[in-house]
């Protein structure tokens, strides 16, 4: 793993804190946020990793249904699935707050979620949930109750896990012969065109190219046999797999030519990481001088969207309090709390915040088409926002 990029000292990315954690002489966890290259597997990967219970334990923010643009992703995908699967088991791999299994009849379902706040949700619904780290002692336990699994699908989780090697091997253990395994996760040429490198924090322990996925699988016999590239969290990749041995399913045409994209741009070379590298520097300096132009005229400015994202953004820039007066959130466990590193208060979101705001710092950048309609008002009156993708403006 060769480095390329220094993003800082860094708090966990999702641990907020209350007031009193702010007095607290005990100090918040700190790690030291580096992105390397890996020449031989492709892999980009973060290079200090945090123990997985620290991050997902009982009290993971989070909530993968705050959004309307993800529920429709789910809702979209999940008719694709019925239709064109027809899945007897599905097993959903980090199955969060129930977001995409609730569009799927309960006995045809199999959720895992190691954290506890979030599995007890899909539980009460009437969900069988495990709460539990995906690994092979638990696929044993999966495999020794359930037979025919013959569709296995994980959004946003396996960038989260760094024994990669374990998480499929796990999936080959319980995965049915004619099986699908279907994931999907931020996409590393979307990230390296948009300069978003806020794509990189402690739980984000990869971002995915197609050439790392085709590698890292071809160990436990299994293939790509087609890709679907979404807008979805800035840009991701949808990978639909099988076993070598399937050849009742052909391999789509997609695969090769996004693989072509992939070279082309570089994604194997190293060069392309100094690259990048540089341009975060410039974006960094860019943003920085936007915000200090704005406060000098003594503008108000709030934030829209307390993602983990903003976190790695706002502590490499020093942005804090003094900058931002607020965020504003619709996820419960994020409100009346304090970001972590900068301690911007979040507030539960009102339209009316949004009110004697001069400025909006576009934490939710991935969801600016969702949230600029919502905020036609704010808009439509001569407020603006502030993004810093790709290139750090004014809106
Ligand atoms: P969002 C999280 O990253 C963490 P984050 C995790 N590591 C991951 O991989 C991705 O998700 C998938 C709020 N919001 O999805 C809700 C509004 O308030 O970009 C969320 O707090 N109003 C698992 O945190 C945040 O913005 C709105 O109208 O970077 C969005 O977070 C909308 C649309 C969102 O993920």
């Amino acid at each position: 793993m060769k480095k390329f990029l220094d993003l800082g000292m860094q708090p966990l990315a999702n641990k907020y804190l209350v007031k009193k954690d702010l007095k607290s002489t005990k100090r918040e966890q700190f790690y030291h946020l580096e992105v390397g290259f890996d020449a031989k597997s492709k892999l980009v990967s973060i290079m200090n990793t945090v123990p997985s219970p620290k991050m997902f334990d009982n009290k993971y923010p989070y909530r993968s249904s705050m959004s309307l643009t993800m529920r429709n992703s789910f809702k979209k995908l999940s008719k694709y699935i019925k239709k064109k699967f027809k899945p007897n088991l599905i097993l959903e791999i980090g199955s969060n707050d129930g977001s995409l299994i609730k569009n799927f009849d309960k006995k045809k379902t199999l959720c895992i979620e190691p954290c506890k706040n979030l599995a007890i949700i899909t539980k009460k619904k009437g969900y069988r949930t495990y709460a539990e780290y995906w690994n092979i002692s638990l696929a044993n336990k999966i495999k020794s109750k359930h037979k025919n699994i013959d569709l296995i699908y994980s959004a946003n989780t396996l960038s989260h896990i760094a024994n990669l090697n374990s998480v499929f091997k796990s999936i080959s253990h319980v995965l049915s012969k004619n099986g699908i395994l279907i994931i999907e996760d931020p996409s590393l040429m979307e990230c390296l065109k948009k300069n978003a490198y806020d794509q990189f924090y402690n739980e984000h322990i990869y971002v995915f190219s197609l050439i790392a996925i085709q590698n890292l699988i071809k160990k436990y016999n299994l293939e790509v046999f087609n890709i679907e590239t979404l807008k979805t969290h800035g840009g991701s990749n949808r990978y639909f797999i099988k076993r070598k041995l399937n050849d009742k399913i052909k391999i789509n045409k997609n695969v090769k030519k996004h693989l072509k994209e992939e070279l082309k741009f570089k994604i194997d070379k190293f060069e392309t990481y100094i690259k990048f590298k540089k341009k975060v520097e410039a974006s960094k300096k860019k943003l920085i001088n936007i915000f200090s132009k704005i406060k000098k005229k003594n503008k108000k400015i709030i934030g829209y969207g307390s993602t983990a994202k903003s976190v790695t953004v706002l502590n490499y820039c020093n942005i804090d309090e003094d900058t931002i007066d607020f965020f504003i959130d619709t996820t419960p466990d994020k409100t009346n709390k304090y970001m972590p590193g900068t301690h911007i208060y979040v507030k539960k979101y009102k339209k009316s915040l949004l009110k004697n705001a001069d400025y909006i710092f576009l934490g939710a950048w991935n969801f600016k088409k969702e949230i600029f309609k919502k905020e036609k008002k704010f808009l439509q009156s001569g407020g603006k926002f502030i993004s810093h993708i790709p290139k750090p403006s004014i809106i």
